[in-house]
């Protein structure tokens, strides 16, 4: 067994909650800028997370909710979904979407104690660098060594693409690393690219998800004043927070029993 080395963290609902009120509201924005009488609902936009990637999920909705017409082709949609980025970073710009409890803590942490990090998200690129510079500030870009995100891989989550990916650029084996996702698309593509210690933070449009094949389930990674829970798996947190030291006992647990 290898010892843990590096940190692979998903994006959107792992690092910070960005689904219902970021995501969704810039579609709608785009949407309506564009004239299209459609507005996706939580509820609806619940069921569109099915599929990753923007583009991926307007051509879904196209395709399985016939919204009125206009329907646009692939370049309409590339259009479109450049607006709601534009659109998306804009929020984040204006601090609309803070971090989750306990990411910048075991950030902080994982990096003193000399983990590599990186980033590993279906989502555009401008999106990552909006979130991390306007929660972290602008020298968090430099924090991780590898931003692997959205078009880099044909084949977005749950394929395993952009972990393998991003492995590759750091020269790293799935046995020194663990993973952070929030859904079941990142269970298996993190679990398909050869990892096998993976920590889920569940959400409001996840919790109900199947995270068999994960190491450890919490519904966030805690602080000392607001403690996590446990949803699953063999640990206890007497501390309440999630700490590196913890992450190298999941690890090495991970390995010894898959
Ligand atoms: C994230 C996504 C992304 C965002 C939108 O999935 O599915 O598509 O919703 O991003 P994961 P873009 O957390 O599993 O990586 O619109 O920039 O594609
Ligand atoms: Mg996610």
């Amino acid at each position: 067994m290898a010892n843990l080395q590096a940190l692979l963290f998903d994006v959107d609902g792992t690092l910070a909650d960005t689904e219902r009120d970021g995501h969704r509201v810039a579609f709608n924005m785009a949407f309506s800028e564009a004239g299209l009488d459609w507005d996706w609902s939580p509820e609806l936009y619940g069921r569109l997370l099915d599929v990753t990637g923007g583009k991926e999920r307007i051509r879904h909705f196209l395709a399985t909710e016939n919204p009125p017409a206009p329907h646009p082709d692939d370049t309409g949609i590339a259009e479109l979904h450049a607006r709601k980025t534009h659109f998306y970073t804009q929020m984040l710009g204006q601090g609309a979407i803070p971090l989750r409890p306990g990411v910048e803590r075991l950030l902080r942490e994982a990096k003193s104690a000399g983990l590599r990090l990186a980033v590993c998200t279906t989502t555009t690129p401008a999106n990552v660098e909006a979130l991390l510079t306007n929660t972290l500030g602008p020298e968090s870009m430099g924090w991780f060594e590898v931003i692997a995100a959205g078009d880099i891989v044909p084949n977005k989550k749950p394929a395993p693409d952009i972990y393998l990916w991003a492995m590759e650029q750091m020269a790293l084996t799935p046995e020194v690393c663990l993973a952070f996702e929030d859904s079941e698309n990142g269970v298996h593509s993190v679990r398909d690219a050869g990892l096998k210690s993976l920590v889920i933070t569940t959400n409001g449009y996840t919790e109900s998800h199947d995270f068999t094949g994960a190491t450890l389930v919490l519904d966030q990674l805690g602080e000392p004043d607001s403690p996590c829970r446990v949803l699953a798996g063999d640990l206890r947190l007497d501390n309440g927070y999630l700490d590196v030291t913890t992450l190298g006992l999941i690890h090495d647990a991970a390995w010894d029993t898959a």
